[in-house]
């Protein structure tokens, strides 16, 4: 039986990756990582404490004294839709890094369309010397970012640092500096303003197939950039795809840059991967640094075996 303090380990990441970041985590506690094949069949009783992301379906049967389940990333639909969890505190990602990375992704691509970089790529492969004008500043720009959690609130505060008018959404009223925001009733006279629409929402019932082309007929057509742009990091779940495709032919969406899609990998047959003005990353716009989730985790532990609350749970019942 492995001893009372150990860790699984279930991370569908890049197998390197994973295995660099053990050397040396978890100092004084049995690690058993799932991703080896020696521990297919070990004996999983006992076991307080999972790192899981995508986990294999059988690991919530066969670790059934878990005290505590670790998200290896910020979003925790990928466990709680997949399984019939036991009723334990689910506790997901946050981190500096993670942050970080998804603020940078989400600036990129703001001033992707901003400054015409998909445009001028292509007079660049067709050796075509043309300014392209008028050229908005990004103050004649509203962004509107849905979501204003950890990363939402992070991409706020540094569009509004590269002079973007930022407005937010979130379900509940949040209060931001220097920020307009609206809860969920206050939808229409969000999207009404919404030049740039940022989606770093979770993946829950509410918010399925939200992104969809009611909610892109709402946002606020022409503006500084001819029309509405849709961006998304948060779940493709939440886009209904063939809208997306419909309202950028038919101009109600002028451009889109899309890090999650509702099947993933794309499928190569996506249509959204021959236009033209749509970016697509590979749900890489902010992966998890595995050594600071094991710190992460690590932390999280010392202070439940204290006695003290553990961070960042996830309320099961809202589902994120
Ligand atoms: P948080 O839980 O901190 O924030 C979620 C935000 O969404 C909150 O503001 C919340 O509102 C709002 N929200 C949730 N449901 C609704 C709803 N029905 N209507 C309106 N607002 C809602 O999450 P994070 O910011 O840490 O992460 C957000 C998501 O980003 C993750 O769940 C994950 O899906 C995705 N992600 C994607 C990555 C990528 O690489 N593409 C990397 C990491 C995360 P309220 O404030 O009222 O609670
Ligand atoms: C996450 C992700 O949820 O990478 O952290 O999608």
């Amino acid at each position: 039986m492995p001893e009372q303090n150990a860790v699984v380990i279930d991370l569908k990441f890049a197998r390197s990756g994973v295995v660099e970041a053990l050397k040396g985590a978890f100092p004084g506690r049995e690690v058993i990582d799932m991703g080896d094949p020696e521990n297919a069949g070990r004996d999983l009783s006992g076991v307080p404490y999972a790192v899981v992301w995508k986990p294999e379906p059988s690991l919530f049967d066969r670790a059934r004294d878990l005290k505590v389940i670790f998200s290896g990333g910020a979003g925790v639909d990928h466990i709680l839709s997949a399984y019939t969890l036991p009723d334990l505190p689910v506790v997901r990602f946050v981190d500096r890094s993670l942050t970080d990375r998804m603020s940078e992704w989400v600036v990129l691509q703001c001033l992707t369309h901003l400054r015409g970089v998909r445009a001028y790529a292509r007079q660049q492969r067709e050796r075509v010397w043309n300014e392209l004008s008028p050229q908005p500043e990004a103050r004649d720009v509203t962004v509107g970012v849905m979501g204003l959690g950890v990363l939402g609130e992070d991409a706020v505060r540094k569009l509004k640092v590269m002079g973007f008018d930022v407005i937010g959404w979130s379900r509940r009223k949040r209060e931001i500096e220097g920020v307009e925001t609206f809860d969920a009733g206050g939808i229409d006279a969000f999207l009404g303003r919404t030049d740039i629409l940022v989606g770093l929402l979770p993946l829950t019932p509410d918010t399925r197939g939200l992104y969809n082309a009611s909610l892109f007929a709402r946002l606020r057509q022409g503006g500084a950039l001819g029309g509405p742009v849709f961006i998304n990091a948060g779940r493709g779940g939440s886009q209904v795809e063939a809208d997306i495709v419909t309202a950028l032919e038919a101009g109600t969406l002028v451009a889109a840059s899309l890090d999650v899609f509702e099947q993933e990998p794309l499928s190569p047959e996506s249509p959204l991967w021959g236009l033209e003005n749509v970016v697509i990353t590979p749900h890489a716009a902010a992966a998890s640094d595995v050594s600071a989730l094991f710190r992460h985790v690590e932390r999280q532990i010392a202070r439940f075996e204290s006695g003290e609350s553990l961070e960042h749970v996830v309320d099961r019942a809202a589902g994120y």
